[in-house]
C-alpha cells in the first residue's frame, strides 16, 4: 500500500531525555523520585511524540525502594507513547535488575535495549531502527556499537558515555565510557541520543547529529527530534505538574 505525499512528508517526532536518576527522593528537586520521569512523559504526550528515548541512568542506583519502582511502573504503563530505554552506568543490567523490579519488561510498549531486545529495536510503522549498547556492569566499556547495516530507512543510535573532543583526548583518557569524534562519526546514524551528562549540548564533529539531552532537573528541557527529509533538533521546556518541586529558573515558562 502506497503512502500519499502528505503521509510521506509527516515528520516523526522523538523525545530524548536521560539521567532522570529516579531515587527514593531523600533530597529536594525534580530529579528525585519519579517527578522527572512524569514530566518527560507529560511533555512527550503534549507534543504528540511518536517515541520517547531515555538514554541511560533512568534509575539512580540498584537499591531504589519498591514503592518508588511501583510508581515508575504505573507511570510507564500509563504512557500512550512507546518508550525505549538504554541501561546506563547507574542502572546497568545486573542480576535481579531494576528494570525487572519495576515491571518494565512486561509492558508491550516499553523496549529495554539489552533486555527485551538485544541491540536493536525496529519500529516498522515509523520506518525507524533504534540501536544501543547497554551497560551490563559498573565497569568501563565502549558505549557505542559498531556500525551496522540499517534495518529501516531511519537509524537512531543511543549511547551512555563521556564525550571527549580530540584536543582533550590525552588529558581525559583516564575516564570511563569514552566517546570520540571518530566513534560518533563512524555510526553514520541520523541522530545519536546521548546520556551521562546533566548538561544539554551537541557534541562531535558535526558529521552526525549527536546530542546530550541533559537531565530533567538541570536542563529543564527535553530534546525534540523531528525526522523527515532532514533532521531537526530543538530543546522544549518540560511540563512540570502543579505541586512539583521545580527549580526556580524553570517554573514560569514550563507551565
Ligand atoms: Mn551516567
Amino acid at each position: 500500500m502506497g503512502m500519499t505525499a502528505e503521509e510521506g512528508a509527516r515528520p516523526i517526532v522523538l523525545v530524548h531525555s536521560s539521567d532522570v536518576h529516579i531515587d527514593d527522593g531523600a533530597g529536594k528537586g525534580p530529579g528525585n523520585g519519579n517527578t522527572g520521569l512524569a514530566a518527560i512523559l507529560r511533555t512527550a504526550e503534549a507534543l504528540g511524540a511518536d517515541l520517547v528515548l531515555l538514554a541511560g541512568d533512568t534509575f539512580d542506583n540498584p537499591r531504589v525502594s519498591r514503592p518508588v519502582l511501583e510508581r515508575t511502573g504505573e507511570l510507564m504503563a500509563a504512557s500512550r507513547i512507546p518508550v525505549v530505554m538504554l541501561p546506563g552506568n547507574h542502572d546497568p543490567l545486573l542480576a535481579n535488575c531494576i528494570f525487572r523490579r519495576a515491571g518494565l519488561p512486561d509492558l508491550a510498549h516499553v523496549g529495554i535495549l539489552g533486555l527485551t531486545h538485544d541491540q536493536a529495536i525496529v519500529f516498522d510503522h515509523l520506518d525507524l531502527e533504534i540501536r544501543g549498547k547497554a551497560h551490563r556492569s559498573f565497569d568501563d566499556m565502549h558505549p557505542l556499537l559498531d556500525s551496522h547495516p540499517r534495518r529501516a530507512r531511519r537509524q537512531v543510535v543511543m549511547a551512555h558515555g563521556h564525550y571527549v573532543p580530540d584536543e582533550e583526548w590525552r588529558d581525559q583518557s583516564h575516564r570511563s565510557w569514552l566517546l570520540s569524534d571518530a566513534a560518533i562519526a563512524a555510526t553514520g546514524a541520523d541522530y545519536i541520543a546521548l546520556g551521562h551528562w546533566d548538561r544539554p549540548t551537541p557534541v562531535g564533529d558535526g558529521s552526525v547529529p549527536a546530542y546530550y539531552s541533559g537531565s530533567p532537573d538541570l536542563a529543564g528541557t527535553v530534546n525534540v527530534i523531528r525526522m523527515a527529509e532532514t533532521v531537526s533538533v530543538e530543546r522544549v521546556q518540560l511540563h512540570w505538574a502543579e505541586g512539583d518541586e521545580v527549580p526556580e529558573p524553570y517554573r514560569s515558562p514550563s507551565r
